[in-house]
Order: structure tokens, then sequence, then C-alpha cells
């Protein structure tokens, strides 16, 4: 068995547990990253595109931010199809300046991946059956398997950043935990091509036959999706059906300029609300995924996660440097403003632009009423503005 003695284990090797440890490593502060998959699984995920200045922030605070800085995209903007046209919600103009970062998660990941290796932090890949211990002591402990044999790390605390299916917000005893959850009734087919984009912007596209949204990597790597029912499966659609699909659901112009080619990833997420509070139980502090789901309408999801880290990145900053636990112990309470606001946001803006399966010519009507408003109103575009581009921590 091999034991460790360690500040804080960070249980799951996604953006939430590497820029935590990265974070705390250049402060000082003393962590292992414990990830149940390979580095080259959790970098073949396909997720997020769209970080708010926050986390930009974060990752240059991390020494993470080069990368970034260099091929990462700027946007002062978006478009929304409707009705056959195209609006824009002008993000800078409505918030004073403030934009957003187009650099996918997956190269997030790899920064942060690369960071730990030049730091020389300490990330274990493939390990079993995690189990956390003490929660309620002052010396909790995490135990797994790995090539066969039982391992131990002592520690101070524990963060849960093990997304949704992981097992740390499933170590807090049901009668302390409270979960809210919202399933919507369609997911989301998505396609990476090696395409140039169909527009300088992200265009968010509502359609009687479905959402559809047309995002990017860079100006070779393209992101593209299309509401489906949850029954679909990935491998019922062709790629030339998806294309056919998604033309119908852009107004025609956009359509006409709509670079196809074969698709290098395609796979359906499904949507879904989902908090569960508190966050902090003892000694276990959860982040990111482990804690609240988004439907990814909002580009909040791995923006949230961010909003967290920032939250305990202080909080042990102060514990451990001042002696101040302060932080700590408002961080559920801290973290839940934010993550109420951005799952209210997120449920709003999916309302907004998905066709409801059970929706009838009312819920339409009343659909195009909140796109009419939102177009001939400066106060209501400034507010889902201010929301995209990611409210202040
Ligand atoms: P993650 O799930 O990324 O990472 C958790 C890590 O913990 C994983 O690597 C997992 O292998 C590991 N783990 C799990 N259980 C473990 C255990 N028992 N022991 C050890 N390790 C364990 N957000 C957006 O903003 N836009 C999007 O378009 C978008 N699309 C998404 C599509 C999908 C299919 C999914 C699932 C999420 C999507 N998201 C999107 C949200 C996503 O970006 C998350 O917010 C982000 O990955 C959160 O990061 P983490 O909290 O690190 O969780
Ligand atoms: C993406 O590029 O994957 C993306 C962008 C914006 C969203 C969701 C996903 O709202």
């Amino acid at each position: 068995m091999t034991s460790y003695k360690t500040q804080v284990v960070i249980i799951g090797g996604g953006p939430s547990g590497l820029l935590l440890s990265q974070l705390l490593h250049r402060k000082g502060i003393d962590s292992i990253v414990l990830e149940k998959r390979s580095r080259e699984h959790v970098l073949g995920r396909i997720r997020a595109g769209v970080l708010e200045q926050g986390l930009v922030a974060l990752m240059r605070e991390a020494g993470c931010g080069a990368r970034m800085d260099r091929e990462g995209e700027t946007h002062e903007g978006f478009y929304i199809a409707h009705q056959g046209r195209l609006d824009r919600i002008n993000l800078a103009g409505a918030t004073g300046g403030a934009t957003v970062m187009v650099y996918g998660q997956t190269e997030v990941t790899r920064d942060l991946y690369a960071a730990r290796d030049e730091m020389g932090g300490v990330v274990l890949h493939g390990v079993e059956d995690v189990e956390l211990h003490g929660l309620r002591d002052t010396r909790p402990y995490v135990t797994w398997q790995q090539d066969g044999g039982t391992h131990r790390a002592d520690c101070d605390f524990i963060v849960g950043a093990d997304g949704f299916h992981g097992v740390s917000r499933k170590s807090i005893p049901a009668d302390v935990l409270t979960e809210y959850e919202k399933v919507y009734p369609f997911g989301w087919l998505g396609v990476l091509s090696q395409t140039p984009p169909v527009a300088e912007e992200l265009i968010y596209a509502r359609h009687p036959r479905g959402f559809a949204l047309c995002s990017q990597r860079s100006k070779c790597l393209s992101r593209y999706y299309i509401q489906v029912p949850l029954s679909d499966r990935a491998e019922d659609w062709s790629d030339d059906a998806f294309w056919a699909e998604l033309k119908r659901r852009l107004p025609q112009d956009v359509a006409a300029g709509l670079q196809t080619g074969p698709s290098i990833e395609k796979s359906i997420a499904p949507l879904r609300s989902f908090v569960a509070e508190p966050m902090r139980y003892g000694n276990l502090f959860l982040a990111g995924d482990a804690a609240h789901i988004v439907p990814p309408t909002g580009a909040k999801g791995l923006n949230l996660a961010a909003s967290d880290i920032y939250y305990l990145y202080h909080g042990f900053q102060d514990h451990y440097l001042n002696g101040d636990s302060a932080g700590l112990d408002s961080y559920s309470q801290k973290a839940l403003a934010r993550v109420w606001k951005a799952e209210r946001f997120s449920w709003w803006m999916t309302n907004l632009l998905h066709r409801a399966p059970d929706g009838n010519d009312t819920d339409l009507r009343l659909q195009q009423a909140d796109l009419d408003y939102l177009f001939s109103s400066a106060a209501a575009q400034a507010s889902l503005a201010e929301n995209y581009v990611g409210l202040p921590y």
C-alpha cells in the first residue's frame, strides 16, 4: 500500500480539480489529484467552448493562460436566429466592454495537465473504488484501489471535483443533502468538424423544427449542435442527415454559407438542471459538476466550476496562509448564490430557444413574445448580456 500525506485531496482530474490543484500549488499549498480515467480519455471529451472572463483570469493566475491568449478568440457578441433572420446580442456594448473567450474545454484541460506536469504536481490516473473517510473528523483520509493494491492519502480537506457521476456527492448522508433536478425532454446532438465556422460569432437558432447552435474552436474547427429527442442515438444520425437538418434550422443565407465535412466527433448530451445543497459536509467540499449541472445553452457549466474553484482557492489560502477559515465556512452559501443565478439564466435561455415537444401554439406565441421583447428592449438585452458574460464572483 502506498500512503500519502497532503493538505488537500482532490477527487477528479477534470478542469475543476486540475485548476484548483494548480492554483494551490503556486501558493505553496499541497494537494494530490485522483482521476478515475486515463489522461487520454479525459482529453478525448469534447465539451464546453465559451469561457467567462473570470475563468480566463484564473487560468492566467494559474500560469496557464499563454496558449489560451494566443489561440483563444475574444468575442464581443453573438447572434440569435429566429423567424428567418439574425439579431445580434452586443455583449460588449451592453455591459460596458465585457467579452467572452472562445477556447475549448479540451484545450483548457490540456493546458492544466501540462502545468501540473511542469510543477511536478501529483495527478494519479486509473484510480478505482475511491472512498472518503472521516469527513467529520479532524483527520479525514481517502482510500482507493490501484495496480492491485489499496492506497491511502491522509489530509486536512477533501475536494470532490469528480463530476455528476462521481463518488463525492454520494458520500454525503442522504439526510444532509437536498437535490434539486429538472430533466429536459430533449438532448443536444453535437458534431465537431474540421471546417471553417459558418460565422465570425456564435449563432443560437430558434426554429419550429428545434434548436441549433453554430459554435467554433478555431478558424478551421467548428462545433455544431441540434436539438434531438431523448430517444435518439448519435449512431442514428449520418453526417449528411445532420448537416441537412442543421441547414433547415438556419436562415437561408446562413445555411448557404455553411461548409460541411466529415464529423470527427459526434455525441448526444442530455440536458438537465441540477443542484445539490449544501456544497460542504465537514471536511468535504463539492465543486463543479459534482455539485451542479446546467443545460449548456447559456455556456455556464464549465464557468460555474470556475467560480467554485475561485471561492475554494481563496478560502484555502486564507485558512493556510492567514489562519482565517471564514472563506471555507462561507463557501457553500457563497457558491450556491452564484450557482442558482446561473441555473436560472440557463433554464430561461433553454426555454427561450428550444421547441418543447409537449408545447402547444400558445407556448410558441409566448416564446416568440419573449424574443420580440428581447429585441425591442435595451434593458432586456443588457440583462441577457450580463448573465452570458458572467455575473461577478
Ligand atoms: P468533469 O466531469 O469534467 O470532471 C470530473 C472528473 O472526475 C472526470 O475526469 C471523471 O473521470 C473523474 N471522476 C469521476 N468519478 C470519479 C471517481 N469516483 N474517482 C476519481 N475520479 C472520478 N459546459 C458548457 O459550458 N458548454 C457545453 O457545451 C458543455 N457540454 C457538455 C457535454 C457533456 C456530455 C457533459 C457531460 C458536460 C458538458 N458541459 C458543458 C459541462 C462541462 O463542461 C462541465 O461543466 C465541466 O466538465 C465541469 O468540470 P468538472 O467539474 O471538472 O467535471
Ligand atoms: C460549444 O462551443 O461547445 C458551446 C458554446 C456555447 C454554448 C454551448 C456549447 O452555449
